[in-house]
């Protein structure tokens, strides 16, 4: 495939200065890094975004209860994404897959290790939270800060940025209403999650409520997965997210 592109012209060079001043500033490392390895995902992967919100107002008023209750073991909406999305992907596990290198087979992944991007001053980088089926929520909320702190001052270890099956993004509470994901190869799908706002919304007997919903952007492999694949994987996410045996882990974490 890659010879195809071999075949492409350049980027044009510019001569920026001849319309005023400029500067340069270099890029950080895990950019310079990290944009050689996106660039290859978003060419070489026919990427499909899929766009959905989901009501996540019981799951927060839960969680909020959990923070209160408990303010100095404080749980963000991630790590009950991240449980959701396993209790998810053991139903749709094509989403936990990687192509093999005959591009004909799927290699199906029977471990959940949940790839988390972090956003550091060098650049963006993706740690794995692993084993997520057999953490609690906590200690997924731990091993979430223990990652994004060791992204952010020392960096991290290969072996903490590997192994994962799927990758969430989120852009928590910066903004944002849908963004579409560059898919974090071999990986076959990820999550992007922006921010979760109150919205006016109708039941099937259109009564109007106010409720909180969180966009989800699903970016999948067409070559792995189908459009169909993706509305019945977010509708069961959805479902996971609203699920008594999720509530029931926030108040045993
Ligand atoms: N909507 C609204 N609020 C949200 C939210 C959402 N989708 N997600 C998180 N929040 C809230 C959290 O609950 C928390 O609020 P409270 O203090 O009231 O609980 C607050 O936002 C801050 O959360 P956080 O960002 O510190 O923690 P997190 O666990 O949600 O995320 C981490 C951790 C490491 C993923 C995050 O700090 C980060 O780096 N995000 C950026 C990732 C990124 O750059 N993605 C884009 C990649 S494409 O370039």
């Amino acid at each position: 495939m890659n010879e195809h592109f071999a075949e492409l012209p350049p980027l044009p060079s510019f001569d920026y200065a001849q319309y005023g001043e400029v500067s340069l500033k270099a890029l950080p490392a895990n950019q310079l890094i990290g944009g050689k390895f996106l660039s290859r995902n978003a060419l070489l992967i026919p990427h499909v975004c899929h766009h959905d919100s989901v009501d996540i107002s019981t799951l927060d008023e839960k969680r909020k209860e959990w923070n209160n209750a408990f303010p100095e073991q404080k749980v963000t909406m991630l790590p009950l994404l991240i449980k959701a999305l396993v209790a998810t992907l053991k139903l749709y596990p094509v989403f936990n897959s990687s192509l093999d290198e005959s591009g004909k087979n799927v290699i199906l992944k029977h471990y959940y290790n949940i790839g988390i991007a972090i956003d550091t001053e060098k650049g963006l980088v993706v740690g794995v939270v692993k084993q997520c089926d057999s953490k609690s929520i906590s200690d997924i909320s731990e091993e979430i800060s223990r990652l994004s702190i060791k992204a952010r001052s020392r960096g991290l270890a290969m072996e903490e940025m590997s192994g994962g099956g799927i990758t969430l993004s989120s852009l928590g509470d910066l903004g944002g209403t849908g963004f579409t994901p560059i898919i974090n190869a071999p990986e076959v799908a990820i999550i992007g999650v922006s921010r979760a706002e109150y919205k006016q919304c109708f039941s099937a007997d259109k009564q109007a409520s106010i409720r909180y919903m969180l966009p989800l952007s699903l970016s999948y492999d067409h070559r792995v997965i189908n459009g169909a694949d993706a509305g019945r994987f977010l509708a069961e996410f959805q479902r996971q997210l609203n699920a008594e045996s999720l509530f029931a882990q926030i108040t045993k974490s």
